[in-house]
């Protein structure tokens, strides 16, 4: 928990938490990390997008050596809670630091990984450190802009990556056991039925779009209201589609989190309005059915309105079951530590989604206050985050019976 305080301390604004992707703040996030890694006994390398890796040697290395791999993320999305990423990594070194403290090596490695980017909050694709972990990142995405016209491929450059070496980059092992991710749940369910812990059975697919509205700038006191073609109405009546769209369909979230009005001024017609949209459901099919209708009502919004539309696609992943015999591993560690095994929906996204393209995928949810994520007030107790540490100590264990070979 005082880790968790310290990497908090790490952040490109004052007064509040924001990370991203190839930022100075980032880089000093990892480097303590780092250390942190190296005091648990691992070897620590970074790949050619950055994503942080450390290395707990296993009992006997060799070029078969399996591996099982543990983690989150370190960056954040803008004024962020202070658990969301960083407490996977964190419990996941904590475990390590158990097996060094027990001078303990298991019949595979445990690598560690902290990826560099699954928020999306500087480039907007999802997923972009662990996407490029796993070989799955598009390369359309190295010419992705952010807000100050600096690309993707630039940036991993800044922080002495190499973003032509990324489709050598995906992880090569010769015999991977799973990828296991810890994570604040963000939600309220686990605090509903009052369990420290739980085991995420799916994670729901989400759709990411940018939707742009044209109209005309013009002047606010002298243009007559029939005759404006103002981009933030069309924009306006269109985030209220969205949300009506998600309220008519049963497990359907839908948001617009961010708008942006050209030319910005008091006394000007919004010219153009950009947003953003964000779209989610278990069910890949739903999803994209919700998508198409609200693709389909901003086109008939832009025409009523004499305005232009354009919706452009920047990242959709579908839903991901999670591993159900790596899960059972799991759940059987949670029962061994005293806690009814619950099974719960992620409808937020996880580096998990990503390494589910490689690896068989579980994750193990921790309690939050209020459900409250994706804000300052996001909170664990340390109560429930020992539980977390515990389930792991005996999921590796469970994990080192279950790969001995079979006598
Ligand atoms: O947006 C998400 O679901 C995640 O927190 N990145
Ligand atoms: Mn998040
Ligand atoms: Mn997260």
């Amino acid at each position: 928990m005082e880790r968790c305080d310290v990497l908090a301390g790490h952040s490109e604004e004052p007064g509040r938490l924001t990370r991203r992707y190839g930022t100075p703040a980032l880089r000093a996030a990892q480097e303590v990390t780092a250390g942190w890694m190296r005091g648990a006994g691992m070897a620590v390398h970074r790949d050619p997008i950055g994503n942080l890796i450390g290395r707990y040697p296993a009992s006997t290395e060799g070029r078969e050596t399996p591996a099982l791999l543990l983690g989150s993320h370190l960056d954040t999305v803008r004024d962020a809670g202070q658990y969301d990423g960083a407490l996977g990594v964190l419990v996941a070194l904590a475990a390590v630091q158990g097996l060094r403290d027990g001078d303990e090596h298991l019949p595979f490695a445990v690598d560690v990984v902290a990826f560099a980017d699954e928020e999306g909050l500087r480039f907007h694709g999802a997923y972009l450190g662990s996407r490029a972990f796993t070989g799955t990142l598009d390369p359309a995405a190295l010419s992705l802009r952010d807000v100050d016209g600096i690309t993707f491929a630039e940036a991993i450059r800044s922080v002495d990556g190499d973003p032509d070496a990324l489709p050598a980059a995906r992880v090569d092992f010769s015999d991977l056991l799973g990828y296991v991710e810890t994570h604040i749940e963000q939600g309220p369910v686990l605090e509903a039925l009052a369990v420290p812990i739980g085991v995420v059975s799916a994670i729901a697919g989400q759709s990411r779009l940018d939707v742009r509205f044209g109209g005309e700038a013009g002047h606010a006191g002298t243009v007559p209201m029939t005759r404006r073609r103002d981009a933030l109405c069309a924009a306006a009546e269109f985030v209220l589609t969205v949300e009506a769209a998600a309220r008519e369909r049963a497990g359907v979230v839908a948001t617009v989190g961010q708008i942006t009005v050209e030319p910005g001024a008091r006394n000007v017609v919004p010219g153009t309005a950009a947003l953003t949209l964000d779209v989610r459901h278990e069910d890949d099919a739903v999803r994209d059915a919700v998508v198409r209708h609200l693709e389909l009502r901003a086109r008939e919004i832009a025409d009523r309105r004499d305005v232009e539309v354009a919706c452009r696609p920047v990242g959709a992943s579908n839903g991901v079951r999670c591993d159900p015999d790596l899960s059972a591993v799991l759940a059987r560690a949670v029962e061994a530590v005293g806690c009814p095994v619950r099974r719960l929906l992620s409808g937020a996204g996880h580096d998990a989604v990503a390494l589910a393209a490689l690896a068989p995928v579980a994750m193990l949810f921790v309690r939050c206050a209020g459900g409250i994520s994706h804000h300052p007030a996001e909170s664990v107790s340390v109560e429930d985050v020992s539980v977390a540490i515990e389930v792991m100590d005996h999921f590796l264990v469970a994990m080192a019976h279950r790969s001995l070979p079979v006598a």
